[in-house]
């Protein structure tokens, strides 16, 4: 076995963003420039000689090579065995599945989630922990300072292994095993929910489902779940075969982009439930017939109904919520008497949370929820979540979301993107909020009055580290408020995130479409941040 230690200079645009590195596919076929950023998170993490990494991905164009090339820098940096995916898939929630299943050192996770794929798309790397989490931010930091030091990385010159066949070989001295992408991650879910009940349903002449794969990595969980374990008629998964470029789709599940599911759900003769869910399977979006349930509401709601599903019949220990998403979740919280916890956007700041017993649900406004049977979101686990509960309660899933909102008032929200702005003029709007933020606190704004206005900063009550300018809050006195933040997934330019919520209790007001409840606060973000001014778009390029 020889190892080759290639020399190389470091790239200056290798900083982890929200989840993981991620840039054009082109960036990541530059040479040198996956090998650079794999042997700096190998270089980051300590005493792994031996242990177990996992290796996996969404399918998406570049994840067959780029897995090759991971396997040999592991095998050549002392990792003593690989379990990778079949085919190189492996969905994100699978993923932290395997680490925590067998108890490896971490996982490296190809995936650019929701992004387009294909030669002209984007790719992503991501490493997450031996808990199954993605890497903290103290790690992500560590990989980031070791890209703008790296002289070197090593790997062994041999054959690409055979990712179709199962089984196990070696490359130099380290095992490779090809696993079953489905198994370890379907029997976990099993023993969550009733199964013989979701059976019953998805069989019975009274209900039908669409579950929309986006031609991403669910396809083949799906298909073996809802399809072949739970009975439900063939063509349920619809777009369910993975292809490298999501057939030029994007893979996002939201009523932008699943609109081949939306048109479905919201049509004649609509089924009762749709579901999609992304590129990489941690995201979720759930309809009724005619009917959408926000994320925000979904988290809530799963909550509220969790003592009806087996794997949480004995109760919640408490709810996280990221600081952008909506406080249905806390009322809710509030009722059963346990915690909610709010964290910056992304799924890392859940993990100590979930390791320490504080909270067994988290949830994103982002379509992204899960729970402490991993620790990543979990598409997948949501939907058989929302079919486990329709199963016992037999209401459809508008009759649930009404009658919470009855119960808890609506929290009436919604999520205004304008991609793809200039960065400069992007970070000078948020520069400017910034500046401005002091001066807001008791001004009245439209008919509201501001209750608070900061730059929302985290301090994890687990291990005490904080994470600062997490986002722009003004909020108002009624419970209203306005959240400014930029996303740290895009790849081009900037993403400005305007996320709006008001609180109404009163149930003969609970018709109204979001966008004419929100409006009062659609004007106010206008008037003090200047979106069009600084965007130069006069309307948002994606509204959720
Ligand atoms: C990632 C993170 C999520 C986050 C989302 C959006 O999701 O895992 O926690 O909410 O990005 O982040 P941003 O607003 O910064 O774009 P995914 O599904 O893309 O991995």
């Amino acid at each position: 076995m020889t190892i080759r230690k290639v020399e190389t200079t470091p790239f200056s645009d290798q900083k982890p963003g929200t989840s993981g590195l991620r840039k054009a596919v082109t960036t990541f076929q530059q040479p040198h420039y996956l090998e650079n950023f794999t042997q700096s998170i190998f270089d980051s993490l300590e005493a792994f000689q031996g242990q177990t990494l996992v290796v996996g991905g969404d399918g998406r164009y570049y994840n067959r090579q780029a897995i090759q090339t991971i396997i040999k820098m592991a095998a050549a940096n002392g990792f003593g065995r690989v379990k990778v995916g079949h085919r190189g898939i492996l969905s994100t929630p699978a993923a932290s599945c395997v680490i925590r299943k067998y108890g490896a050192f971490g996982g490296i996770i190809l995936s650019a989630s929701h992004n387009p794929g294909g030669p002209n798309g984007d790719f992503g790397i991501k490493y997450n922990i031996g808990n199954g989490g993605p890497a903290p931010e103290k790690v992500t930091e560590a990989i980031f300072a070791r890209t703008k030091s790296i002289t070197e990385y090593r790997i062994l010159d041999v054959p690409d292994i055979n990712l179709d066949e199962l089984g196990t070989s070696t490359v130099g001295d380290m095992v490779v095993e090809v696993i079953d992408s489905v198994a370890d991650y379907q029997e976990l879910l099993e023993s969550l929910f009733d199964f013989d009940r979701i059976r019953q349903l998805l069989t019975g002449t009274n209900f039908r489902m669409c579950m929309d794969s986006m031609h991403a990595v669910t396809g083949p969980y799906a298909t073996a779940i809802f399809e072949d374990r739970l009975g439900a008629p063939a063509g349920t998964v619809m777009n369910g075969v993975p292809l490298e470029d999501f057939g030029d789709g994007h893979p996002d599940p939201n009523l932008v982009y699943a609109h081949d599911l939306v048109e479905i759900l919201f049509g004649d003769n609509a089924p009762d439930f749709g579901a999609a869910s992304d590129g990489d399977g941690d995201r979720n979006m759930i309809l009724g017939r005619n009917f959408f349930v926000t994320p925000s509401d979904s988290l809530a709601v799963l909550a509220a109904n969790a003592q009806l599903v087996p794997g949480y019949k004995d109760g919640i220990a408490g709810i996280a919520r990221s600081m952008p998403t909506s406080a249905a979740a806390d009322r809710v919280a509030d009722r059963l008497g346990i915690e909610c916890y709010e964290t910056p956007t992304g799924w890392k700041f859940f993990g100590n949370l979930l390791d320490a017993g504080k909270a067994t649900l988290c949830g994103e406004e982002s379509f992204g929820t899960g729970s402490n049977h991993v620790r990543e979101k979990d598409g997948l686990w949501a939907v058989l979540f929302w079919l486990n509960i329709l199963a016992v309660r037999q209401q459809s899933v508008e009759h649930i979301v009404r009658e919470h909102w009855q119960l808890y008032g609506r929290n009436y929200y919604s999520r205004h993107d304008y991609e793809g702005v200039d960065s400069d003029r992007a970070n000078t709007l948020v520069s400017k909020l910034r500046d401005m933020l002091p001066s807001l606190k008791g001004k009245p704004l439209g008919g509201y009055t501001v209750d608070y206005a900061d730059d929302f900063s985290y301090t994890d009550p687990v291990d005490g580290s904080t994470s600062s300018k997490q986002g722009i809050r003004i909020g108002f006195t009624d419970g209203s408020r306005i959240v400014f933040r930029l996303s740290g997934t895009g790849t081009q330019g900037a993403t400005l995130r305007v996320y709006l919520e008001s609180y109404e209790p009163n149930i003969a007001k609970h018709n109204l479409d979001a966008q004419d409840a929100l409006k009062p606060l659609i004007d106010i973000a206008e008037e003090v941040a200047q979106i069009r001014q600084y965007t130069g778009m006069d309307k948002p390029t994606v509204i959720t």
